[in-house]
């Protein structure tokens, strides 16, 4: 994980830069200052490699527009601009920033590759079921709902839960010291709030409380609660 100055800045690496990127936020988040959505994770990986960043706040109907999918083809946020770059993915872009910096990958190629593995794990098996399980709380809980649809749904993020919760068993990270994976992973798992699904594994419960009690975390979550609070009526 560690790296002199000198290898990380012939692998074409930086430790700080006078760019200053621009990333892409709801202008009024619906998480209502929670920090749940994913521009989150962007501003906690600039934060960690010490990068200072402007955003830019969009609304739902900006969001929509021809320019504003020329950034995003999909009309969501977050986007990542640095010069004439623009990337959107927040996972893309957090290995971007993470490949660029020391600090949240290591130096060993294989060690490098089992991070980027937690990433990935983080984002495509563990992230959907839980992203399901609320899309079913937004639009079937509050009417009643089908039981057995939320129930399953429940069960397939239990099941998720279940086998992280094993594997992480009494470490303090998934593989060695913190990386962009623990990054990507303690953000989806914050996805489920203080829900008794986490609370089901105390030591994913702990391993969301360490990610969240990371300096780098505190800055980045209390700058998208001040833009939620300054947009807000009387903010
Ligand atoms: N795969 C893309 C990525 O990782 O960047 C997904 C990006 C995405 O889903 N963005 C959402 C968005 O722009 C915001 S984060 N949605 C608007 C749209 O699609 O029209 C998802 C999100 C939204 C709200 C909450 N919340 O209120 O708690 C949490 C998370």
């Amino acid at each position: 994980m560690e790296q002199s100055r000198a290898e990380t800045e012939e692998a074409g690496m930086s430790t700080t830069s006078d760019n200053r990127s621009t990333i892409t936020v709801f202008e009024r988040s619906p998480d209502r200052g929670r920090g749940l959505a994913r521009d989150m994770r962007v501003r906690w990986v600039l934060e960690e490699v010490g990068q200072p960043y402007d955003v830019q706040p969009v609304s739902f109907s900006q969001m929509r527009e021809p320019a504003y999918r020329a950034l995003q083809p999909f009309g969501q946020i977050p986007t990542y601009q640095d010069g004439d770059l623009v990337l959107f993915e927040s996972g893309a872009i957090v290995l971007h920033i993470a490949e660029r910096h020391v600090g949240l990958l290591p130096g060993d190629a294989s060690a490098r590759s089992r991070a980027i593995v937690w990433m990935f794990a983080a984002l495509s098996t563990v992230e959907p079921p839980i992203v399901d399980r609320e899309m079913i709380g937004y639009f079937e809980r509050e009417e009643g709902g089908n039981a057995r649809r939320i129930a399953l749904a429940d069960d397939r993020v239990r099941l998720r839960l279940g086998d992280l919760s094993r594997r992480l068993g009494d470490t303090a990270w998934l593989d060695g010291a913190f990386s962009a994976g623990d990054l990507m992973m303690v953000d989806v798992l914050r996805r489920l709030g203080g829900s008794d699904l986490l609370g089901e594994f105390p030591n994913l419960t702990a391993y969301v409380a360490r990610g969240e009690a990371r300096p780098a975390f505190g800055r980045a979550f209390e700058a998208q609660r001040a833009l939620f609070i300054a947009a807000s009526p009387g903010g």
